[in-house]
């Protein structure tokens, strides 16, 4: 399902944040991994012209397109990434199934568990045919994080009894931040919950090898109107510097979320997804405690994992701090020499080059957009538990 035999040509829609963290996936997979296919960054889509064009000089794409439509039809296309807000991700990713082009999707998979049902239901359809999608939990290809999986797989911590999770960020800590996209519920879904709650639930479980099958939770917004951005000043509202509140608009979303979660297995989770924790910028930080030992991760050192091992003797136990940037480790051996740091962008890296090599093998790609629509389905359950204050059982 490639254009020509060994080349994977690549179309993206959207520019913003996620696309540039994409571009540089696409533009460095091949320079430091020996992929299996050629990749050709050949278009890239956005409603403005000008800033198109300008994205597409920046971040290397070869054409532009000012409607994804005009994208997903494109017969040189192979495989459309989806770097857009949540509101577009299932008519843009359904349409490219359709047109028989691969899909890779930033997380969460959707807006609605609704929308995320129609969109496994394209992908298995498309399946049938060749052609196969990904959501992008770009975390789970962190090297400290696969050596965790690695040592829960192994048996090493034994069989786990707690998760601890929390995805900490305060960029909208300050009330007078504007409003953007993110905090509106029409465009993100959710806020904390969606953007990054969803990431600790991928992620634990990516580690845990299990699944979430019941949850309780509570949703909060501090914050419930804001300034409205400054495009909308002298564009939308009209109104700047007359009327205060013509210039705020209300937050839609949550600024945080608490919730318990019980794993298949017996384990215990409990989870913060927050906006508000000040001083805190992407802490992501996982702790779990197992039969035979512990694991522990914070995304603000990204490239350390803690393992408390519980078969040391007691004289010398404790947690050891690894450093994983060792060959032994999961991707590294590609990039730099020991002790060499890796940052937030290789992740979107490794995601690329296990996307190639599983499109170049005829295999599907993790996570597969059942994935996404399972962790979709732990974040409606959260939801509806806020609303209910009961517990909430999530299908397997
Ligand atoms: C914004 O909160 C955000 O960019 C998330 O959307 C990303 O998924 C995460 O990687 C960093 O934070």
């Amino acid at each position: 399902m490639t254009s020509a035999q060994d080349t994977l040509s690549v179309g993206m829609v959207g520019y913003a944040f996620m696309g540039a963290a994409h571009s540089q996936a696409w533009r460095n997979a091949p320079r430091f991994f020996d992929l299996p296919l050629r990749i050709q960054m050949s278009a890239v889509a956005g409603r403005d012209e000008a800033k198109v064009a300008a994205a597409a000089t920046q971040l290397g794409w070869d054409s532009t397109e000012t409607s994804w439509q005009a994208l997903v039809t494109r017969d040189d296309i192979d495989l459309i990434d989806v770097c857009t807000p949540g509101d577009t991700h299932a008519e843009i990713a359904i349409a490219a199934l359709e047109a028989g082009k691969h899909v890779l999707c930033e997380k969460p998979l959707a807006n609605t568990v609704e929308e995320a049902e129609a969109m496994v239901a394209a992908a298995e359809k498309a399946r049938a045919a060749g052609v196969r999608s990904m959501v992008g939990f770009t975390y789970r290809r962190v090297p400290a994080i696969g050596l965790a999986r690695r040592l829960v797989a192994d048996g090493r911590i034994g069989t786990i009894h707690h998760v601890r999770a929390q995805y900490l960020q305060d960029w909208i800590v300050d009330p007078e931040a504007p409003l953007s996209w993110r905090l509106d519920k029409d465009k993100a879904g959710s806020g904390a919950l969606g953007d990054i709650g969803a990431h600790i639930v991928d992620l634990t479980q990516f580690i845990t090898g299990d699944t979430i099958d019941t949850v309780t939770g509570r949703l909060e917004t501090f914050v419930k109107e804001r300034p409205l951005p400054a495009e909308h000043h002298t564009g939308l509202s009209g109104t700047a510097g007359t009327d205060p509140a013509a210039d705020r608009g209300p937050v839609t979303v949550d600024d945080a979320a608490a919730f318990l979660a019980r794993f298949r297995g017996g384990a215990l989770g409990v989870f913060e997804a927050t906006r508000f924790a000040n001083g805190r910028k992407n802490a992501i930080r996982i702790e779990i405690n197992g039969s035979r030992g512990s694991l522990a991760f914070d995304f603000e050192d990204m490239n350390v994992l803690h393992f408390y091992d519980g078969d040391d003797g007691a004289a010398t136990a404790g947690f050891r701090r690894i450093l994983a940037t060792e060959a032994e480790h999961p991707y590294v051996a590609a990039w730099w020499p020991p002790g060499h740091l890796l940052g937030y962008e290789h992740g979107f890296t490794h995601q690329v080059v296990d996307l190639v090599n599983d499109l170049a093998h005829g295999m599907d790609p993790m996570p597969s957009f059942a994935d996404g629509l399972q962790v979709q389905r732990v974040l409606a359950a959260v939801e509806t538990s806020s609303d209910t204050t009961t517990w909430q059982e999530i299908p397997a």
